[in-house]
């Protein structure tokens, strides 16, 4: 398999290649590799995992030697452009920022397609789920994975009418994880209520055989609940429900895992309402993994507020111990999936959980008080409204009467729940007893396969027909495209060039769409901002304007306004002149050059001249100027007569003159340059010290031509003036 270069684009079109061959190279969830006690730069951490091979760390990183530790619990980026080939970009962006978790967002209605779609079709939210689609997104992180040196699980959803033909389908792809819960078909699509169990029995064996983690749909009741936060109780009996299901069928409970979700979001009372609940759950599901998500109901479109929420979310994971964290994006507020937030969200949950390392060593929850006191009462409605789907006559009976997704915290009720019928719905009456001569020679299959009849081996199945597609993938039938129009190759002939780098526009969810955001204060009323932003989008040349965010400053005052819009124009890179980048020593190259050679420097402002601020900035350690490194300064003031600067040096036996000249009127700042390199001269010191002067004005080149090292302009900092200094003088040692 071709690896990856890290400075070279993802080559679709390889992944593509060959791909009716591709066997995907192991099965199964995977959890990281916990290293408790690992030590990482200067700090130890006490509840983090293995750490990746490649990959980006956190920004403040390269104040403690670029470490990126990686926290323990898996993270999820959920992704949902509607391209699979663009998402498979995202994807590798997202792992080098720590994601191991690919979800990828199905097209919205897929659930009642009775069948699997085939081919690479675009979807609206997310992806057509086909065999060639998952087949090519496993195969491409089939090599992130070596990239950036943890396995990823990729996943999906096992739900709707067609979920045992999918479930076989991720099986034979090596797909690792999925939601599969009938509970979700039942209340969200409307599929009927026996076919979505029985279906679910198929399916949750098949995902057993082939070690992928489930996980449930009880987070949908909390998005789509009228009075979201008073659904707790629901919430646990979901979960129950689908936890112990899915065990009693066979998947083992350690690839059970809950969708949880803190069900509120501030301004209430956040973490009071959602620790307890979360408490609640691991009281009665604690046997089982815990996923925890962001709440999405209440989420609107500001990163900012959607920052904050995850992180209070977070907060309840790491009290709680969730063993994977999902990462949502302010796009689930504005519908518009950005690659840059899917991996800002993944970075927030490193930077969050890292930052909680061994927060459990220190604290505990209170053992009594409102904590326990608020789950038991949690625990007691949950235990309360399973008691009365029984005496109702069981879980499609309590559907029929709108038990589920009442919004009053039961046992009160508000009579809004979701309805569904026990004869009706999508796939009412495909269900048929088994006839006596039925037969299924396949692995992994629910109930009995009865095969003795035909000669077959209960313990084996599938050997009746030499093997199923489990145990013989030649049987896979790979079916490539079945639309000349609507698939990848038509996608990315019209996108090659942006594709191979010979022209750049920017994007948010595909390749050379050309969306940007622009964020703004527009000093006006909400309405009145809208139109303006609206306008000034249009004045500048975007196409399709549109505000996606607006938020109130003050109502007569100010609105901070987000718009999206695209550009028209793509940037050829051939045109483009990248100026030379900056070159620096690194504080531990200087701390120690500094400290073997201790240099001594005189400096000045020169001439008739009282600026003292630019010199200072160089100067002080406040803003790391060149102290900061050891460097010790003698500063002599403003108006400093230039023969004063050289006697100084002379005096105090400096290693270096540092003058700063601002006035540049008749080219005095060079002439004053010329007079210091030429009184060095004639004291004889000009090989003993080195000569650097600043300035708004200076060029260096000209500076160099006055005879002295070097010149300093506009936007210079300590860090340069250290670097040159410390060169200058390992170049004067020989060392360089
Ligand atoms: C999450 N943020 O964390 P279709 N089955 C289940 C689902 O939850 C979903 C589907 C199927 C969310 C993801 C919504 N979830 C977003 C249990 C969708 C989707 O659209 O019905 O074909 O399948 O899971």
């Amino acid at each position: 398999m071709t690896e990856l270069k890290r400075n070279e684009k993802l080559d679709i079109q390889n992944i593509l290649k060959d791909l009716d061959q591709y066997e995907p190279k192991r099965r199964g969830w995977h959890w990281r590799k916990p290293a408790p006690g690992i030590k990482m730069g200067p700090f130890e951490y006490k509840d983090c995992s293995e750490p990746l091979k490649n990959g980006v760390g956190l920004p403040p990183a390269k104040f403690f030697g670029d470490i990126d530790p990686q926290p323990l619990p898996v993270i999820t980026t959920e992704i949902a452009s509607g391209r699979f080939e663009d998402d498979i970009r995202r994807m590798r962006m997202a792992a080098w920022h720590g994601a191991d978790h690919i979800m990828v967002i199905r097209h919205m209605g897929q659930s009642h397609i009775d069948g699997l779609m085939e081919g690479t079709p675009q979807g609206i939210g997310g992806v057509p789920i086909t065999r060639k689609q998952v087949r090519a997104q496993r195969k491409a992180l089939d090599i992130i994975e070596e990239e950036v040196g943890r396995p990823i699980n990729y996943h999906s959803y096992v739900s709707g009418v067609a979920g045992p033909d999918v479930a076989v389908m991720f099986a034979e792809e090596g797909i690792n994880g999925a939601h599969q819960d009938p509970q979700y078909n039942v209340l969200y699509r409307d599929i009927n209520c026996v076919r979505s169990f029985v279906d679910a029995c198929e399916s949750k064996k098949v995902m057993a055989w082939a070690g992928m983690l489930q996980i449930d749909g009880a987070h949908n009741a909390n998005a789509t609940a009228r009075e979201a936060w008073k659904i707790m109780p629901e919430l646990i009996v979901q979960h129950a429900i689908n936890s112990l299901f899915s065990e009693k069928v066979g998947i083992s409970p350690d690839l059970i895992s809950l969708s949880t979700v803190p069900p509120t979001a501030t301004p209430a009372p956040a973490v009071y309402t959602d620790l307890p609940y979360a408490v609640a759950l691991r009281d009665i599901c604690g046997r089982y993994k815990m996923r925890a998500q962001q709440n999405t109901k209440y989420i609107c479109s500001s990163a900012r507020e959607a920052t904050v929420t995850h992180v209070l979310n977070m907060l309840i994971s790491k009290l709680t111990s969730a063993d994977i964290q999902s990462t949502i994006t302010p796009d689930e507020g504005r519908n518009v999936p950005w690659h840059i937030y899917n991996i800002e969200a993944c970075d927030n949950a490193k930077q969050t959980l890292v930052g909680l390392d061994g927060l459990m060593d220190m604290i505990e929850l209170k053992k009594d008080g409102p904590l326990r006191d608020m789950a038991r009462d949690l625990k007691e409605r949950a235990c309360l409204f399973m008691e009365e789907i029984l005496e109702v006559g069981g879980y499609f009976q309590a559907v029929q009467e709108g038990f589920f997704v009442d919004s009053a915290k039961y046992p009160e009720r508000n009579g809004d729940g979701i309805a569904r019928k026990i004869e009706g719905g999508v796939g009412y009456g495909f269900i048929f007893e088994r006839a006596e001569d039925y037969m299924a020679p396949v692995t992994a299959h629910f109930g009995y396969n009865n095969v003795e009849q035909y000669g077959g081996n209960p313990e084996d199945p599938a050997a009746l027909i030499g093997g199923c597609t489990f145990e013989d993938r030649s049987k896979i039938v790979f079916i490539d495209e079945l639309d000349e129009t609507d698939c990848v190759d038509v996608r990315i002939e019209k996108v090659k060039k942006y594709l191979e780098g010979k022209a750049l526009k920017p994007e948010v969810e595909w390749c050379a769409d050309g969306t940007i955001l622009l964020t703004m204060c527009i000093p006006a009323n909400t309405r009145v901002s809208e139109a303006a932003a609206l306008e000034i989008g249009r004045k500048l040349g975007l196409e399709n304007p549109e505000v996606i965010s607006k938020e109130v400053l003050q109502e007569a005052e100010g609105t901070r306004i987000e718009m999206k819009g695209k550009v028209t124009f793509d940037i050829d890179p051939e045109t483009l002149v990248l100026p030379p980048e900056p070159h620096y020593l690194s504080d531990a190259v200087l701390y120690k050059e500094f400290s073997d050679h201790p240099m001594k420097v005189v400096c000045g402002t020169v001439g008739e001249d009282e600026h003292s601020v630019g010199l200072r900035e160089i100067i002080n350690i406040k803003h790391g100027g060149i102290e900061k490194w050891g460097i010790q300064v003698e500063y002599l003031g403003t108006s400093v007569p230039v023969e004063k600067l050289v006697d100084a040096a002379i005096e105090l036996n400096a290693d270096a003159i540092l003058a700063s000249t601002i006035i540049s009127h008749d080219n005095v700042h060079y002439k004053n340059m010329k007079r210091i390199n030429d009184l060095a001269v004639e004291k004889g010191i000009r090989d003993k010290v080195i000569i650097a002067a600043g300035g708004t004005q200076v060029v260096p080149e000209e500076a160099r031509k006055t005879g002295i090292d070097e010149g300093f302009g506009r936007d210079s900092h300590g860090i340069d003036v250290a670097t040159f200094l410390a060169e200058e003088a390992m170049r004067r040692r020989g060392e360089l």
